[in-house]
């Protein structure tokens, strides 16, 4: 199904009157404050997060999963959901695909379909954390640094074949994410481990077209519980320097130990010119895959305004990033959950772009703590909603995109159209 913007429009109209009170005030006020307004919206407008290809039905944990309906079951289905999410939105213009839970049978039908819904592709990502049916040998003991060599050229092969679906789509870049480790002690020599996972590496990145990047994900646990072969954003950046300049370290915000100070992690890699994306969700405990924002909005703040800095301080040239949403849908529907992690990642970004850095760093200079951080949190407690939703509505998208789409009864639609017993594919 497809959303008309007549249909967004007149969804508009009945929020109009009272969108533009609540703009025009806030607008005053940050113009007061010296605030280039529609620089910001600008900005907001220009920045586009990738929806993930499994994301898009209920996920579910070890214990049960309770189905929503109405869930895409294929490839073409969830490029029409991503669809709908843009139209509402339009600040989700790409998909990224996992190999092999979506291979597109035919690629160049696949690149029209999504171009109709103005969506582009984003990374690919492979998969050799699952056997796959038929497979000739076992990934139960690591993939890419597995002991033996026949394994290891069954992984680069399987990323070899991603980076090929990805070429015929137009992606330019391959996320790659291991499950390689071990849950008990002695089970792993660390050092050869990770010395097979950088010659494996080093295989795919010299097959990839020279315009694509690679980007290495970390996690310090699970499905491993012992150690895992790429742990921590430290391992990824030696091997991305190893493997070259295409080479970049990928942030997924719920890998990383309780308490860890992200925000610095990201303000180190940007240094470098080796920061290349994000996979954004929220977590409490370890990687939740929850809503982003739901939990720490004011970390997700403190990571933009790092973001930020180093796209304002650019010394590395590093690369404009790749941002993707990588969240789990246990008990919510997919899309409106999207859609609300959308909205948090947009209303982080705008809050740190209107910290002014030449005050905090005059703050820093003159030592006065107390100064530096209300600049901060004074950014981050000014309700910029009105502004997000201005920009959404400037570039076409609904004033509030789930008020939206409840109103249209998009699910009740797609639960008529593929039933209430649906599945798709992914984690
Ligand atoms: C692993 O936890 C991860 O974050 C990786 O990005 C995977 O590719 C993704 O989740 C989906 O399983
Ligand atoms: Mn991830």
């Amino acid at each position: 199904m497809k959303i008309a913007p007549a249909q967004v429009n007149s969804f508009n109209e009945t929020c109009i009157a009272s969108h533009r009170e609540k703009f025009q005030f806030l607008g005053d006020q940050l113009a007061k404050r010296g605030i280039d307004v529609e620089h910001v919206i600008q900005q907001i407008k220009d920045f586009q997060v990738a929806i993930p290809s499994w994301a898009l039905g209920m996920g579910g944990t070890r214990f049960g999963r309770f189905s929503m309906g109405g869930e895409p079951s294929t490839l073409e289905e969830k490029i029409g959901d991503v669809g709908i999410i843009h139209a509402l939105t339009q600040s989700a213009g790409a998909i990224s695909l996992h190999i092999p839970w979506d291979i597109p049978e035919n690629p160049q039908a696949i690149k029209d379909l999504a171009a109709s819904h103005n969506i582009v592709f984003d990374a690919v990502n492979s998969n050799t954390f699952q056997d796959q049916p038929g497979q000739s040998n076992s990934y139960k003991h690591g993939s890419l640094c597995h002991t033996n060599e026949a394994v290891r050229s069954l992984a680069v092969q399987h990323n070899k074949e991603v980076i090929d679906i990805g070429v015929a789509l137009g992606s330019k870049s391959l996320t790659v994410w291991l499950a390689d480790g071990s849950s008990f002690p002695g089970q792993l020599n660390f050092r050869k481990a990770l010395s097979r996972t950088l010659d494996s590496l080093k295989e795919i990145y010299n097959y990839m077209p020279a315009d694509w990047k690679l980007y290495i994900e970390y996690k310090p646990y699970e499905p491993n519980f012992y150690s895992t072969v790429i742990q921590d954003w430290g391992t990824s950046h030696l091997l991305a320097n190893e493997c070259g300049e295409n080479a970049y370290c990928l942030v997924d915000l719920g890998h990383h130990l309780p308490n860890t100070n992200i925000e610095q992690i990201v303000s180190t890699l940007m240094w470098r010119g080796k920061l290349g994306g994000f996979h954004f969700n929220d977590s409490k405990y370890g990687d939740d895959d929850l809503t982003v924002g739901s939990i720490k909005p004011y970390q997700l703040f403190l990571i933009f305004n790092e973001l930020v800095y180093g796209i304002n301080n650019n010394d590395a040239n590093n690369p404009p990033l790749a941002w993707m949403i990588d969240a789990s849908h246990n008990v919510k529907d997919p899309l409106e959950d999207l859609m609300q992690s959308l909205e948090a990642i947009q209303l982080a970004y705008a809050q740190a772009l209107i910290v002014n850095h030449a005050d905090l760093e005059k703050h820093r200079a003159a030592n006065d703590v107390t100064q530096a951080q209300s600049l901060l949190q004074d950014a981050y407690r000014t309700d910029l909603r009105p502004l997000v939703q201005e920009a959404s509505k400037r570039s076409g998208g609904a004033i509030d995109p789930i008020a939206c789409y409840r109103k249209l009864q998009i699910r009740e639609s797609l639960i008529e159209t593929r039933g209430l017993e649906t599945t798709a594919s992914g984690l």
